[in-house]
């Protein structure tokens, strides 16, 4: 039942090379950048709401370096959250499309500027659109990993990723009955990342057990609980989490505890707030700790990235809005059934 051991690219120490620490760091610092320009965007008026990622990097940089990118079966389909900017970056995004979702301008590839910020939608890279219903993607990621399962032949894997309170729905209750089931089970990493809000209901006040990991092991597979604030644990785990779906075809359940460092939303002020760990500083001072890089060279590529945004933001802020005739397409509707209009 047990996989082969995961091929772990990490020294005995647990600690990752000076190389992937600095591509995780470059990464990390982007994310943070591109969400601090959604978040001056959204106060100046130039977008409608901003939800986001400040304090989940460190677990979705190493995500968006591990998963398997590609379109079709053979390449990980990904159910993303609406927090998982850092995940897109790592696996190449563009940061202008997000400042172009946030603005909701025609050029936005996300969504053509009919979505919210932070729901991103990749179809050559399997990224299926962020759904803003809370935690429907566990219900919808079932149908991409049976289209994966055993004996399919596909390469691919499914992953799925929502937030805690999200895991009081019954789509999360769906998806481990529907992974699990003995003999059917399905290549289906369940990801959690809990920052111990739902909006601003307290874990405490909602969860019933002490970690959300607990809840798969009655379905009979492989959990784990990881620091989401440290990008080596999580890359680490990951990696095992992984290599277990990939090769055995069948669940696990992975949560990582993670920081909410600007509030939900908008809704709330996007704000900084206190007494959170912040993922990126701690991270900062390991690698400047092991001589990776200095404070200056830091601040230097803080001041790059940011500038980078900037000019970008004066870009985005030329292009078109979105046609109104144009409000019909990419949707459901009667006027787009074969056989025309009504
Ligand atoms: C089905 C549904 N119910 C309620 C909401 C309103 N809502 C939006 S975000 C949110 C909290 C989500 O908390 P969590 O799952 O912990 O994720 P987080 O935003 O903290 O990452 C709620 C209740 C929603 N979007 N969808």
């Amino acid at each position: 039942m047990s996989p082969a051991s995961p091929n772990l690219s990490v020294a005995p120490s647990g600690q990752l090379s000076a190389e992937t620490c600095l591509k995780i760091h470059d990464l990390m610092l982007r994310a943070r950048i591109l969400e601090e320009r959604l978040i001056s965007m959204y106060k100046q008026g130039e977008g409608f709401f901003w939800i986001g990622g400040p304090g989940e990097e460190a677990f979705n940089v190493p995500l968006g370096l591990l998963v398997d990118k590609g379109a079709g079966v053979d390449h990980d389909y990904l159910h993303l959250h609406y927090r998982a900017s850092g995940a897109l970056l790592a696996m190449g995004a563009n940061p202008v499309d997000s400042l172009r979702q946030m603005r909701n301008t025609a050029t936005d590839p996300y969504s053509k500027g009919r979505n919210f910020a932070g729901h991103y939608s990749v179809r050559e890279w399997n990224i299926v659109p962020v759904s803003s219903p809370i935690e429907v993607q566990f219900s919808i990621a079932i149908g991409t990993a049976r289209a994966q399962r055993k004996g399919t032949g596909a390469k691919g894997i499914t992953v799925v990723q929502g937030g805690d309170a999200g895991t009081a729905e019954g789509d999360f209750a769906t998806a481990l009955v529907w992974s699990s089931r003995k003999g059917n089970e399905i290549p289906l990493l369940m990801i959690v990342t809990n920052n111990r809000y739902g909006i601003s209901t307290q874990y405490a006040g909602q969860h019933g057990y002490d970690q959300i990991a607990d809840r798969g092991k009655a379905f009979g597979m492989p959990t784990a609980v990881v620091d989401g604030n440290d990008p080596e644990a999580s890359y680490v785990a990951l990696e095992k989490a992984l290599h277990y779906v990939r090769t055995e075809k069948k669940p696990y359940l992975l949560e990582a505890m993670v920081s909410r460092l600007r509030g939900h939303s908008s809704a709330s002020g996007a704000n900084p707030v206190k007494g959170e760990i912040d993922c990126l500083e701690r991270f900062e001072a390991t690698i400047i700790d092991r001589k990776f890089i200095d404070r200056g060279e830091i601040e230097k590529r803080r001041a790059a990235f940011t500038q980078e945004m900037l000019d970008a933001s004066a870009v985005v802020r030329g292009e078109p809005m979105p046609d109104p005739a144009s409000v019909w397409e990419n949707i459901y509707s009667e006027k787009n059934l074969v056989g025309g209009e009504r």
